[in-house]
């Protein structure tokens, strides 16, 4: 039985005997080949989706969420308290109604998905919308925490990045070898330094012999770090990455520049495109974040990037070429955000309840 990342990777993590665990059997979650988008590239690449929707609260956040509410009750703290966009606080707040600690979490006013808005009310945390962006809600986080008796579970908390980095593990246990590339979007940035993180702790145990190119991407509306400065007023309708002032800035490029990577940007309109593609061609719904590396992923295969990027491995019968390998990190679930799936799908064709009323729109063949 999968019994979540603390039990899978225990030895990894800063946790003992006395840690009491807290978790929702998080992670495990599967590499989806996306076959469609793999041929746009050619014969020799394969693209894997790791969709980070399908964890217990649908996102990513649960992996740094079991830790840091592990740790948070090992210290005795009685409540934790986060600033987010929206699935940190659904995860948390899931996290502590499970072990009885209270939550607190301040949410940008009206830049929220409703589903995890729904997510964090349902599971009895106190929320507060505030008039104002995540960097401010991150601010007024981070000052209460210092001042007040309380546990900050925003990434800046060490644990959320432990545990977060069990998702590098997972890609290199299944696949047998770390990828090639590594796609994932950038908000806070605290994933991106959780996975570099993992890598390169594998690779230093000697798990595997070489480290993947960190590809990371931001909205254009919302890009501090490809911008080279703060944003004040960030836009974007992947609400989930909406953050002018990510916290771990410094940490993303240095994981960008050690493994020869780059950080990006893509358009709204990119975004739109990649989610749909991803809902009508991979079968796979993600939030509109989450489309924001596939739009790059897109773009680098429209410019010709990957051409002549076929690998090859030294084996005892000399050099043999491989395939090319592609993980793109699909953060969250395409569930959590209605709004922006219907505003992108349309609506249902309402009609009579007649057989008429359907064909008059979908032609269909008689039997014969
Ligand atoms: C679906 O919940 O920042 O670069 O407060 O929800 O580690 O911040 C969410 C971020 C990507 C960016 N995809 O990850 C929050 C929050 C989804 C996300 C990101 C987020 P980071």
């Amino acid at each position: 039985m999968w019994r979540g990342v603390i039990e899978q990777y225990r030895e990894h993590l800063p946790v003992t005997a006395d840690t009491p665990v807290v978790t929702l059997r998080e992670g495990n979650t599967p590499l989806i080949p996306a076959d469609t988008l793999a041929r746009e590239i050619g014969p020799d690449a394969e693209v894997y989706f790791k969709f980070e929707g399908l964890n217990p609260t649908a996102s990513f956040k649960d992996r740094g969420m079991t830790m840091a509410v592990s740790k948070a009750l090992e210290e005795g703290t009685s409540a934790v308290m986060c600033a987010s966009t929206g699935n940190t606080s659904a995860s948390a707040a899931a996290y502590a109604s499970r072990c009885g600690l209270d939550c607190l979490v301040i949410i940008p006013e009206g830049n929220i998905a409703l589903g995890k808005l729904a997510q964090a009310l349902m599971h009895g945390a106190k929320v507060f919308a505030v008039r104002g962006n995540f960097d401010d809600a991150l601010r007024m986080v981070r000052e209460i925490s210092a001042r007040y008796r309380i546990t900050l579970v925003n990434s800046v908390n060490p644990f959320r990045i432990e545990g977060q980095k069990t998702g590098a593990f997972e890609i290199c246990d299944a696949l047998g070898e770390p990828p090639d590339y590594h796609f994932i979007p950038v908000g806070n940035a605290g994933n991106i330094t959780a996975y570099w993180k993992g890598y390169t702790e594998y690779h230093a145990a000697g798990r595997i012999d070489r480290l993947p190119r960190m590809m990371g991407w931001q909205a254009e509306g919302a890009a501090p770090i490809v911008r080279g400065h703060v944003v004040e007023k960030p836009e974007t309708l992947a609400t989930a990455i909406r953050i002018g002032n990510p916290a771990s800035w410094k940490q993303a490029e240095a994981a960008r520049d050690a493994s020869g990577g780059m950080i990006g940007m893509v358009s709204d309109a990119d975004i739109i495109a990649a989610y749909q593609y991803m809902a009508r061609h991979e079968g796979v719904f993600t939030e509109p974040a989450c489309a924001a590396c596939v739009a790059g992923l897109m773009r680098l295969i429209r410019e010709g990037y990957f051409r002549n990027a076929v690998p090859a491995v030294s084996g005892p019968a000399g050099k043999t070429a491989r395939k090319l390998r592609i993980v793109c990190i699909l953060t969250g679930h395409g569930l959590k955000d209605p709004d922006n799936a219907l505003k992108s799908s349309g609506r249902p064709m309402v009609i009579d309840p007649t057989i008429e009323a359907v064909l008059e729109h979908v032609p269909l063949a008689p039997r014969a």
